[in-house]
């Protein structure tokens, strides 16, 4: 697949996925269509035999989500992107593409819960095993591989540990058992950063985070760095038939045009936020790849171009006490989902992580008393105010 990857990342943003629009448009048009009329006989069967360019069926491919694919391949530097109807869908057709029966998984453990919860129950069914790990210590990767182990997934900075593992490191491992490395980039975008640079062999968001951005879609995306991969990955997404709508891919393509300024900002908001919690005398604890006090702070500053908008904290009172803050927050929402224009504030362990076993939570660091900001781009005065009157109340 071409690119035109010579444009710096904001020329990208605005210019990458846009073909030259016969009509003009300065926008990429919604081809808000389920089927492509053929030619004739002959070309509709070289577009079937993959002869020819032309579109088929929209489960199979559409110019819309074509553009949304080129645009984020473009900008995690991988080849080719297929596009599917959400973060989820982005999971399991991984899953499908890359493992069958008697092969074996090492995966982050404090992956976003679902990730986990599918393995666990669907996979297993099939035959598959699964390791779960905290990829940050490398010593665990080298031990968790077995002779079966196909596959390394890695999500960095976890949902919600805010926990760091070091890509390039555990691709070098990876590699030399000749595992296929996936990294879930959702918490970052590829704004700050960009695995397939780093090793990774596939990338995938959850795009109904950071890349829209506007809590208003929930779609996914995978990437992968080579032709060989991008081939296993489509026919999975085919077959299993979680296409993205055409729709869905144009609310995207015009979400993902401003990504660097709203991360610039809900990032510049989120130090201020961490910097003023860490200093609260209700705080016991604040978890910001942005803060120093953060464990891996000097692996996010080289690994990362930024420390993004995603907090996790705990308070001295606890579980009890963040029932308190979540309940009387005002300006911030309380819901699920991360990495829009808008301040959220949850807690993972009745609501994102609920379906981990108490003791698998545990393990992964997800305590009762965590609490996950994600930070919005509004008035940083008005997200501290806000904070400030709900942690008076405990
Ligand atoms: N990966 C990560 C890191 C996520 O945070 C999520 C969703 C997914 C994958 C799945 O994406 P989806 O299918 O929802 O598009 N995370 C959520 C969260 O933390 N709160 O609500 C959803």
């Amino acid at each position: 697949m071409e690119h035109n990857n010579d444009l710096g990342f904001n020329s990208l943003l605005i210019h990458g996925g846009m073909g030259v629009d016969p009509m003009g448009s300065a926008t990429v048009p919604i081809y808000q269509t389920s089927t492509f009329a053929f030619e004739n006989v002959d070309e509709g069967a070289r577009c079937f035999a993959g002869e020819s360019k032309g579109y088929m069926y929209t489960r199979i491919g559409n110019p819309t989500i074509s553009a949304l694919e080129r645009q984020i391949a473009i900008l995690e530097k991988g080849f080719g992107a297929v596009a599917v109807s959400s973060g989820m869908a982005a999971v399991s057709t991984i899953y499908m593409s890359f493992l069958k029966t008697g092969d074996h998984i090492v995966s982050t453990d404090a992956v976003y819960g679902p990730s986990r919860g599918i393995m666990e129950s669907y996979f297993k069914k099939f035959g598959v095993e699964s390791t779960y790990i905290n990829t940050g210590n490398l010593d665990a990767v080298r031990q968790a591989i077995k002779p079966n182990t196909k596959m390394l997934f890695i999500e960095t900075p976890t949902n919600p540990t805010m926990e760091i593992s070091d890509i390039k490191a555990c691709c070098e491992i990876a590699h030399q058992h000749g595992l296929v490395v996936v990294v879930d980039n959702t918490f970052s975008s590829p704004y700050l950063q960009r695995p397939i640079e780093l090793g990774a062999d596939v990338v995938f968001h959850s795009m109904t985070k950071f890349i829209n951005g506007h809590a208003d879609i929930v779609a996914g995306i995978i990437i992968t760095k080579n032709e060989e991969l991008y081939k296993i990955v489509r026919p999975t997404m085919v077959g299993m038939g979680c296409n993205m709508d055409p729709h869905q891919a144009y609310m995207v393509l015009r979400g993902v045009k401003t990504l660097s300024i709203r991360i610039d900002r809900a990032q510049s908001n989120s130090m201020k936020v961490a910097e003023y919690l860490e200093n609260h005398p209700k705080v016991e604890w604040v978890k910001y790849p942005g803060l120093k006090s953060h464990p891996q702070y000097e692996l996010a500053k080289k690994q990362m171009d930024g420390p993004g908008a995603m907090i996790s904290f705990g308070l001295k009172g606890g579980l009890d006490a963040g029932k308190v803050l979540m309940n009387n927050v005002k300006l911030a929402l309380l819901a699920v989902s991360l990495g829009g224009i808008e301040t959220l504030i949850q807690h993972p362990a009745s609501m994102t992580h609920s379906k981990m076993s108490k003791d698998a939570r545990e393990k992964a660091g997800i305590t009762d008393g965590l609490v996950r900001f994600s930070v919005g781009i509004e008035d940083i005065k008005d997200i501290i105010n806000d904070l400030n009157q709900a942690l008076a109340k405990i």
